[in-house]
Order: structure tokens, then C-alpha cells, then sequence
């Protein structure tokens, strides 16, 4: 009984540190997105290949998040764009506190579009707002159709499914009919894109509908 008061109190404070994030990209006019997935689904290569696409048409920051290491914030500050690394030492997920310290070292002077990579984790990403959009959860088809039912938390919370590795798709049993089946049976919203990292297949898809999307928002404020 105790366990779950104390649990209920550290999302609380979350939701309250979340709320203060999202008003200072509000204030600053910035979108934002929390891409979740399951370790390797290929999180930190669509970010690669979204800077590749958005150079020169949206000015994008980056929060990368890892249990260890900064090899993410290292291919990232590659394409030349702000770029922070939080590690959690351990933490399965990025909570908001850690978000609101890490946008201390990133100049966000004219930034429209901030991404924020969560810590691979099909599960406790899901509970954590970070004051963000929305969550953009990829789900790559070697790991199989099923995984939506499996895990439902992170679908049912994410407005954005992106299938990767589809060039992987003769070599596989992952139907992928099924898995946006199953998808759509956890949360018949979903906007969902096909993608491969490796050939750029959807990406381009993707890249437009997040662009219309960044400035449909700079619209309503
Ligand atoms: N075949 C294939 N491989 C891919 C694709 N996308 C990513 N990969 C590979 O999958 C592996 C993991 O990709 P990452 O982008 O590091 O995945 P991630 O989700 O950021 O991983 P973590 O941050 O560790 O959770 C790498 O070896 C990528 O080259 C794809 O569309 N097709
Ligand atoms: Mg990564």
C-alpha cells in the first residue's frame, strides 16, 4: 500500500516538473518529442536521418538519453545541431527533472523543433511526461507483430508509431499488416509511418508530416 503512495507522489512531482518544461517550450515557441522504443529499435538513426532531411528547414535541438555512455550524443553532434547527453547511470527511463537540467547546457536561441531520445525501454518510458508533445514510439519489425500487445502502455500513450528496419522484412516472420493491427486494437489514433534507417525508405514521409506538424503549432500560439 505504501509502495504504490510513494510511487504515485514521484509521478506527481514528475507531472509537476513536466508541466514547467512544457511552459518554457511554450514560451519559446519550440515543439518537442519523446522518441521511446525497446533498446536497437533504431531510435538514435531516425533522429540521424531526420537531421539529415530537416537541415536548412527547421532548426532542431537534441536531448539524448542512455544508462551509459554518450555514443548517441556523439552521432548526433555530427550533423552540427545542439545536442546534450543525460546519462541515468542505471535510471530505465529520462524523467522530467533530468530534462529540465539538461536544457540548461543546450542553447535553444531560434530552436522550433526539440528531440528528445528516451533511454531504451518498452515499459517505464510510457508513465514519465517530460513536458513534451508527444511520444513517438518505433517499433522495429525484428522485434516482432506482437509487441504491441505485449507492452500496450507505451502505444496507448504515444500519438505516433514508426515501424524501422522494414528492409528486414523477407528475412522475418513480423507481419507487418499485424502489427499495425494490434497497434491500432491499443490505440486506434496512431498515426503510423514505415521506415528503414539503412535505405531512407519513409523517411521523407515522416519528415514532412513532423515539419507540417511543427508549424501547425508555431500557427496556434
Ligand atoms: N537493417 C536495419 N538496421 C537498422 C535500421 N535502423 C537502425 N538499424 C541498426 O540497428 C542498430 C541500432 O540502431 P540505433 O539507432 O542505435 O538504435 P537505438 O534505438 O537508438 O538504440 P539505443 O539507444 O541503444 O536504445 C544499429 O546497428 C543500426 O544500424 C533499419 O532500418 N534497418
Ligand atoms: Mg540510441
Amino acid at each position: 500500500m505504501s509502495v504504490i503512495t510513494i510511487e504515485r507522489k514521484v509521478l506527481e512531482k514528475n507531472d509537476e516538473l513536466a508541466r514547467q518544461n512544457r511552459t518554457l517550450f511554450a514560451s519559446r515557441n519550440i515543439f518537442s518529442i519523446n522518441i521511446v522504443s525497446s533498446p536497437g529499435a533504431g531510435k538514435t538513426s531516425l533522429v540521424e536521418k531526420t537531421l539529415e532531411q530537416l537541415k536548412g528547414k527547421l532548426n532542431v535541438a537534441v536531448v539524448e538519453g542512455d544508462v551509459q555512455t554518450d555514443f548517441d550524443a556523439q552521432r548526433v553532434a555530427k550533423y552540427g545541431v545542439p545536442v546534450v547527453q543525460i546519462v541515468t547511470n542505471g535510471g530505465c527511463h529520462l524523467e522530467a527533472k533530468l530534462v529540465q537540467d539538461a536544457l540548461q547546457n543546450l542553447d535553444l536561441t531560434n530552436i522550433q523543433l526539440l528531440v528528445i531520445e528516451n533511454v531504451g525501454n518498452l515499459v517505464c518510458p510510457a508513465n514519465y511526461d517530460l513536458g513534451e508533445e508527444m511520444k513517438v514510439v518505433v517499433a522495429s519489425t525484428t522485434e516482432g507483430d506482437d509487441k504491441p500487445l505485449k507492452y500496450p502502455g507505451m502505444f496507448r500513450n504515444a500519438s505516433v508509431l514508426i515501424i524501422n528496419k522494414t528492409d528486414l522484412l523477407p528475412y522475418l516472420p513480423c507481419k507487418i499488416d499485424e502489427l499495425k493491427r494490434n497497434a491500432l486494437s491499443i490505440n486506434p489514433s496512431l498515426i503510423i509511418f514505415e521506415t528503414s534507417c539503412t535505405t531512407g525508405y519513409g523517411v521523407a514521409e515522416w519528415c514532412t508530416w513532423l515539419t507540417g506538424k511543427v508549424f501547425q503549432h508555431k500557427g496556434t500560439k
